[in-house]
């Protein structure tokens, strides 16, 4: 079983953070659309869907990978990087409560969720605006007894390591070597975003199908050529928030 947690579009998304985009109008009714078909896709996929009580209030509720990273073993709750995002927090460790034991990052430690990505047992974790050496130590400390290896990666010019690179599979990984340097992840074999396409790294693994956004059809063509199993949803009123498809849910594999 894999449980999907999501959280509600906020009516104040258009206040979301924004780091490398310009701000620009946000059609928040579309955004909510987008974000209906996004847990449509993942429940026709499978997933069982649980949504988090809505935080009207906190813009970038619904980017909710940013608040935990949840692993077969225990749940580390985060203490997002901006500070306008720390209240976020204490909603999804409720959430996370029955499934997992939970540990948490602590101050002076800041950590998104969208700066780690687990790749069998190695957590490669960006050192960006967000996650600071404090909060990836403090991760390293919290995994280290379940046998997982974190891997601090440099990234430049995007908000997180998953703006830059994701998994496609334990051995596999698509990025954008703009971004990030596809040698951080050797040996894995390291797959490149179409480069008209620089936001394409980001795609969600669901079993053995990738959900993908359908801004990226030439990234998404070389995947499937390479084998692999795309569906796409439109997901570009979200991104106008900086966020892409993996930030919008917490997949919790169950029993
Ligand atoms: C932020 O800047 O925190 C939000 N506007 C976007 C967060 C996107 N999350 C992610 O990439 N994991």
């Amino acid at each position: 079983m894999l449980i999907a947690l999501t959280r509600a579009v906020s009516p104040t998304l258009a206040d979301c953070e924004l780091t490398h985009l310009d701000r620009t109008p946000i059609d928040v009714a579309r955004a909510i659309e987008q974000h209906g078909q996004y847990e449509a896709t993942l429940s026709a996929l499978g997933c069982t869907m649980q949504r988090v009580p809505a935080a009207p209030d906190n813009p970038d509720a619904v980017f909710i990978e940013d608040t935990a990273v949840v692993l077969d073993e225990v749940a580390v709750i985060t203490r997002p990087g901006a500070e306008s995002r720390r209240t976020e927090v204490a909603a999804v460790a409720d959430a996370l409560a029955p499934f997992r034991a939970l540990v948490r990052i602590l101050e002076p430690g800041t950590l998104d969720g969208g700066d780690v990505m687990l790749v069998g047992r190695m957590l490669y974790v960006g050192r960006t605006l967000r996650s600071n050496d404090d909060g990836v130590a403090q991760l390293a400390r919290a995994v280290a007894p379940h046998g997982y290896t974190v891997v601090p990666v440099e990234v430049h010019g995007c908000l997180h390591l998953k703006s830059a690179v994701t998994a496609l599979d334990d051995t596999t990984v698509l990025c954008n070597p703009q971004w990030v340097s596809p040698e951080s992840f050797a040996p894995l074999r390291t797959l490149t975003v179409d480069p008209n396409e620089p936001s394409a790294a980001n795609v969600v693994r669901v079993g053995s199908t990738l959900l993908a956004a359908d801004a990226y059809p030439h990234t998404n063509a070389l995947l499937e050529a390479q084998g692999y199993a795309v569906v796409t949803v439109p997901a570009d009123e979200l991104a106008k928030a900086e966020g892409a498809v993996t930030c919008c849910s917490l997949l919790v594999s169950g029993p």
